[in-house]
């Protein structure tokens, strides 16, 4: 066992980067706490932050030894680290020399910590002597940083979160904070409590729970967020609500905007958008009247084909109505990931250097070479994201690294990545997880340390640096990424510069962070004056924080001076375009896509947690209802999407927090838990020519039923998260076979139950032979087996002494939700077994987990709504929203609708 300790650490999910309190005892985690003490949540955690506790619990599915394949095709094999290193560097090394450093390929991610980018970045462009380091922050904030670096002058937003407590305006563009932000979203929703007349205008396609407490949400139609911007400029020249004294004083290029603007009336905008003129108008005199405007803008401005442009329109509102460097004021980009931010820093990406500086600029270049100890940092631009898998697929790139990422799942067009990977000569992933769809194309899988476990930085949304402790030991024999990455380097640079003295000559992250820190001084994110001791001293810092400061800056540019050369911030006129891949006949429907409250990304984590389950237990393909009326179409069929990318089955749920003509599905859904890579198999890879990020927010499809006559439902009851995640492994294989499949769990009390929903075109009998034997179902005196094979029906039933453990039904799934509620209910059996397959008189309705801390229902809410409870009443009987908060935005909302059918 050991003593117990407590760890102060970050969460490791989003970009707020919540301070929380490990609890341990010996090599376990048993308790995660928020840290009263950081700045960013004071205390507060999400859903997802609180479950981290949960999710650490176990070392199963982790990757626990390095291992590799003999060849491809063959499973993986457990090797010594030592060899795994000498391996990748030798093949690594050799195809550097016989192809050149650009042949090979890094791709990392704003999950890593900073020190971990740090090696990576001097691994690609100090050693390899490639630009070729790319990172899933492409997919994600690159268009936001072009944005200000264009606009502002550098990277970073100039806000804080302190700001959130004093804007009397908050304009939220694309973002869906109550979901992917939630401890923000509860400082926002406290300030507007303590302060009655804030307004919040939210910018969305979607009536979201974030949308659907908006004093105004314009409802545009995707990708048309330049034309709203535009519009609201042309309003706010007219009506002559701009600063004149900021435009004069502090930026340039105000004439050429106000030029490209002239044609953009607000009605014409609005005609664009899809939103009334009215409401657009409103919208730009809350923006620009307001004692202080803060934006907060997320994914859906940024990944889009033009969403640099997307974030200028938005940037030059702040800048003619001096709505910028004040409490309050400012366009504020939320990040996503815990440290997009570092990775940003460090310069970890394929179109930067360390500390902001440019790879086109030669004497960049040179301090960083000569920094390093090195000849030369090339200046051949790196490939993006998206142009790197294809230079892989094409085979100009011979070998990628693949670090903290799931490709196969998170980038667009999922085919093409999938033939990039098997057509690479090497593919080495670093995972802190054994099954991810990338690990599927692992030559080498090095097992990675993650959260809880290893020891460094992260940079959060208001660029504050905080520190990730190590509360317990990694398991198995997986290691911290930069020391995978140091011994690779180490291995690399005796076989390609044997003669440079040593580049990786660390032991501890703190070295590396203070290595870090002296190539930003004298840069805008100067961090000379901050180290470990401070962080230790002092708790998390923001930067910059220069040599000889006390304190770190909580708000930059109050002086007016900007990061450009000329101090001035710079208007950049940008038109509206539409989206990359237009809707047509043959594709009529916009799809966008986006995350859902409890998931993480491709659910290698959340994915292992029944409750992470419980709000949206099976994936979607969301529609309004009078789309699916003129389609014949209802609520629960499958359907078929099809883009002109690729392909995937979803059941239809039908919402009216769409408009009519635009469809959404969440991101999260992979190869893991589905027969298809998830949304990514039909997103195009369109990107934005200035950020290179891909325009996953939207693409054209049609939707049709799907022709799947053939339906199984099978549950089986599990004993804790190791069975679970054995048996989901044992099912995996079975999902490919099917038209549409899909696995989650479901949580029943403190017991958990797996469901595989799936639709084949026809009977297979020996596809449902390998799906009874996974489940156990062989002949024995407690499994009940009926068939008929002419109609292709076949049920099944197992018991443990006297409870129902596992069904599987085939053919006829009317029984499926009554049998998965007595799975749940896990009571004893009563009465003959025989009448397992007997229909119940009342059918089973399928309720859903709105507050997962408490686990209470949707019915249980509903229920006391309609007996005239109001939240505080909700929270106080039911206890729901009472911990985490995540759900407040849902009951209020559900109290809300209920007003107003009233
Ligand atoms: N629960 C949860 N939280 C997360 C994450 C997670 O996986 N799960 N991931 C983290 C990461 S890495 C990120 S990047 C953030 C993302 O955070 P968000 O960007 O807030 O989340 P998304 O759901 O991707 O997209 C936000 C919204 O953009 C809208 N949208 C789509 N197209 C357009 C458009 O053209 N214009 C406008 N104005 N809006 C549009 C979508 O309808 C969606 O509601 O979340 C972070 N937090
Ligand atoms: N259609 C669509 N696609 C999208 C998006 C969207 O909105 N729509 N959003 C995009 C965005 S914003 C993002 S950020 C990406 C996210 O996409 P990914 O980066 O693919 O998402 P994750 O699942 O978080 O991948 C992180 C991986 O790292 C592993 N891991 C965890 N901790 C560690 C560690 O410490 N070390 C190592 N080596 N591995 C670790 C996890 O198991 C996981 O497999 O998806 C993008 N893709
Ligand atoms: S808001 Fe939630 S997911 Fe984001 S850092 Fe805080 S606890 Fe973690
Ligand atoms: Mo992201």
């Amino acid at each position: 066992m050991g003593e117990p300790r407590t760890t102060a650490s970050t969460c490791c999910y989003c970009g707020v980067g919540c301070g929380v309190l490990i609890d341990s005892v010996g090599d376990r985690i048993v308790g995660v706490r928020g840290d009263p003490h950081h700045p960013a949540n004071a205390g507060k955690l999400c859903s997802k932050g609180l479950s981290l506790a949960l999710t650490a619990q176990s070392t199963a599915g982790r990757a626990l030894h390095p291992s590799w394949r003999p060849q491809r095709g063959a499973p993986l094999q457990p090797v010594e680290w030592e060899s795994a290193f000498d391996h990748v560097a030798t093949r690594l090394a050799e195809i550097v020399r016989r192809h050149g450093p650009d042949a090979v390929a890094f791709y990392v991610s704003g999950q890593l910590l900073t020190e971990d980018y740090y090696i990576f970045n001097k691994l690609a462009k100090g050693l390899v002597g490639t630009n070729n380091i790319d990172t899933n922050s492409r997919l994600c904030m690159s268009s936001a940083v072009t944005g200000y670096k264009l606009s502002l002058g550098a990277d970073g937003p100039p806000t804080c979160y302190e700001d959130l407590d004093h804007a009397h305006t908050v304009l939220i563009a694309g973002s869906n904070m109550a979901y992917a932000h939630p401890v923000l979203y509860r400082r926002l929703e406290a300030a507007r409590e303590a302060r009655p007349g804030t307004r919040w205008i939210v910018v969305d396609p979607r009536r979201t729970d974030t949308a659907a407490m908006a004093d105004l949400h314009l409802q545009i139609q995707p990708g048309t967020d330049v034309a709203l911007f535009n519009g609201m400029l042309h309003h706010l020249i007219w009506e002559g609500w701009l600063d004149h004294g900021h435009i004069a004083g502090h930026t340039e290029g105000f004439d050429a905007v106000k030029r490209i603007v002239r044609d953009t009336t607000p009605a014409a905008a609005a005609a664009v958008c899809g939103i009334s003129e009215r409401d657009l108008c409103q919208a730009a005199e809350w923006f620009a009247r307001s004692p202080a405007t803060l934006s907060l803008y997320c994914m859906g401005l940024n990944q889009s084909s033009h969403g640099t442009d997307k974030n200028l329109a938005l940037v030059n509102l702040h800048l003619a109505t001096g709505q910028i460097g004040r409490a309050g004021a400012g366009p504020f980009s939320l990040t996503g990931q815990p440290n997009a931010m570092g990775g940003r820093e460090v310069g970890g990406m394929a179109t930067m250097l360390a500390a902001h500086r440019d790879i086109g600029n030669a004497a960049h270049r040179a301090e960083v070479a000569a920094f390093w100890k090195v000849d030369a940092v090339s200046g051949r631009p790196g490939l993006a994201a998206v142009d790197m898998f294809d230079a892989l697929a094409a085979g100009k790139v011979k070998a990628v690294w693949i670090v903290c990422t799931n490709p196969a799942h998170s980038l667009p067009r999922i085919e093409a990545v999938r033939q990039a990977l098997r057509r690479a000569e090497l593919v080495v992933v670093q995972e802190a997880y054994a099954d991810t769809d990338t690990v599927a194309f692992a030559d080498v899988l090095l097992p990675a340390a993650s959260w809880g476990e290893k020891d460094g930085t992260v940079t959060n949304s208001e660029r504050r640096i905080s520190r990730v402790r190590a509360a317990i030991a990694p398991p198995g024999e997986a290691r911290a990424d930069w020391r995978i990455a140091a011994e690779i380097g180490r291995r690399m640079q005796r076989l390609l510069k044997p003669d440079a003295p040593d580049l990786f000559p660390y032991q501890t992250p703190r070295e590396i962070f203070d290595e870090h820190r002296a190539l930003t001084q004298g840069r805008d994110l100067d961090i000379g004056g901050l180290d470990y001791d401070i962080l230790e001293a002092r708790g998390p810092q923001q930067w910059p924080f220069p040599a000889g400061s006390a304190q770190g800056l909580a708000r930059r540019y109050v002086d007016r001076r900007y990061a450009t050369e000329s101090g001035r911030a710079c208007f950049q006129p940008v038109s509206y375009r539409p989206v990359a891949v237009a809707t047509s006949p043959r594709y009529p429907f916009h799809l966008t896509t986006g995350r859902l409250r409890d998931q993480w990304h491709g659910m290698s984590r959340t994915g292992r947690l029944a409750q992470a389950f419980s709000h949206a237990p099976e994936p979607t393909l969301d529609m309004h209802p009078a789309d699916a009326a003129r389609r014949g179409l209802s609520d629960g069929d499958l359907v078929q999407v099809e883009s002109r990318d690729g392909a995937l089955v979803l059941p239809l749920r039908l919402t009216e927090d769409l408009a009519s003509g635009t469809v959404f599905a969440a991101m999260h859904w992979n190869g893991q838990f589905m027969n298809s890579g998830g949304v990514n198999e039909v997103c195009n890879a369109a990107v934005d020519g200035k950020s290179f990020q891909p325009e996953l927010k939207h693409t054209a499809v049609r939707i049709d039923k799907a022709e799947l006559g053939w339906r199984v439902r099978a549950a089986i009851d599990v004993d804790g998260q190791e069975e679970a995640l054995a048996r989901r492994a044992a099912l995996q294989p079975l999902l490919a076979a099917c038209g549409y499949a899909a696995l989650g769990l479901r949580a029943a009390g403190d017991r958990t139950v797996l469901a595989l929903t799936a639709a084949l075109a026809a009977p297979d009998e020996a596809w449902l032979g390998a799906l009874a034997e996974a489940l156990d179902m062989g002949a024995g005196p407690d499994v009940l087996d009926y068939r008929d094979r002419r109609q292709g029906v076949r049920k099944c039933a197992r018991w443990q002494a006297d409870r129902l453990l596992a069904f599987v039904l085939a053919g006829d799934v009317a029984q499926a939700e009554a049998l998965l509620a007595r799975l749940a209910a896990g009571k004893p059996w009563e009465g003959s077994r025989l009448r397992v397959f007997t229909p119940d008189a009342a059918p089973v309705v399928r309720d859903r987990t709105v507050c997962q801390c408490k686990g209470v229902a949707a019915s249980a809410i509903n229920a006391a709504i309609a007996r005239g409870a109001d939240v505080a009443a909700l929270k106080a009987t039911l206890g729901c929203g009472t911990v985490c908060g995540s759900c407040v935005p849902e009951l209020s909302r559900m109290c809300g609708a209920s007003r107003m059918s009233a």
